[in-house]
């Protein structure tokens, strides 16, 4: 079981697209220790969870085909930094790099929540003079023990209406269903982002504005 808010900006991608190029997706996974930002990375990899990942920072590349679009993802599994100084702070270099940012918690641990609102802010501040919101899906991990929950789905369906994100609770233990939505919404943003960086908005942004009012959706 997956709960999903789409973000304002997601929309139909393959109606935005009009060239149908090779698509290049640089994928930034944020997040506290612990929260599961390797098994995100290597179940959209491989569709397995194996358990254990060690704590290496890699970055991985993934080919698809999604709308029929040639899409190559490539998606840096960071590790948190130890120091508490750069607790929140982005590198300029990650934010450079990142087409997109994958901002990961788990619902049992109200520290890693606290972190991604704060890393939500510094994202927005860092972008803040690219045109257009900066794709962000924030994942709530870990669903399958909601018997140890401390971060409420509404709570962190508030954070990501109110900060424009895309939101999903998935258990990536559980299941590969809820890990490839958070991509391929992720991957929605991207393509819209870069649409709205080529010119003005039009009737994009008027559809944009209605989902302000009629969009957002929650799936159980
Ligand atoms: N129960 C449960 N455990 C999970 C889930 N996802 C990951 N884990 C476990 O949580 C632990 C941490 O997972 P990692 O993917 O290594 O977390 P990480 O965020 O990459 O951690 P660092 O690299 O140390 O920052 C591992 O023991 C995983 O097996 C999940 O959905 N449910
Ligand atoms: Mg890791």
């Amino acid at each position: 079981m997956v709960i999903q808010v789409k973000s304002n900006s997601g929309s139909n991608s393959k109606a935005m697209d009009g060239t149908q190029q090779k698509l290049e997706a640089n994928v930034l996974l944020l997040g506290a220790e612990n929260v599961g930002k390797s098994a995100l990375t290597v179940r959209f990899l491989t569709r397995r969870f194996i358990g254990e990942y060690g704590n290496m920072e890699s970055i991985y590349s993934r080919s698809d085909r999604i709308d029929g679009r040639e899409i190559s993802f490539n998606i840096w599994d960071s590790l948190h930094p130890q120091k508490s100084d750069a607790d929140v702070c982005i590198s300029e270099k990650q934010l450079q790099w990142a087409d997109g940012f994958i901002l990961v918690y788990s619902i049992c641990d109200r520290a890693s929540f606290n972190l991604v609102r704060r890393q939500v802010q510094c994202i927005r501040q860092g972008k803040a003079k690219v045109p257009g919101a900066t794709p962000i899906v924030i994942v709530g991990n870990k669903r399958d023990l909601k018997h140890r929950r401390t971060v409420s789905s509404e709570e962190a369906t508030l954070l990501a209406l109110s900060s424009d994100c895309g939101f999903f609770e998935i258990s990536v233990a559980e299941t590969y269903h809820g890990v490839l939505l958070v991509f391929h919404e992720l991957l929605d943003l991207i393509r819209e982002a870069r649409t709205t960086k080529k010119g003005p908005a039009g009737l994009k942004g008027i559809v944009r504005s209605m989902s302000a009012v009629f969009g957002r959706r929650r799936t159980d």
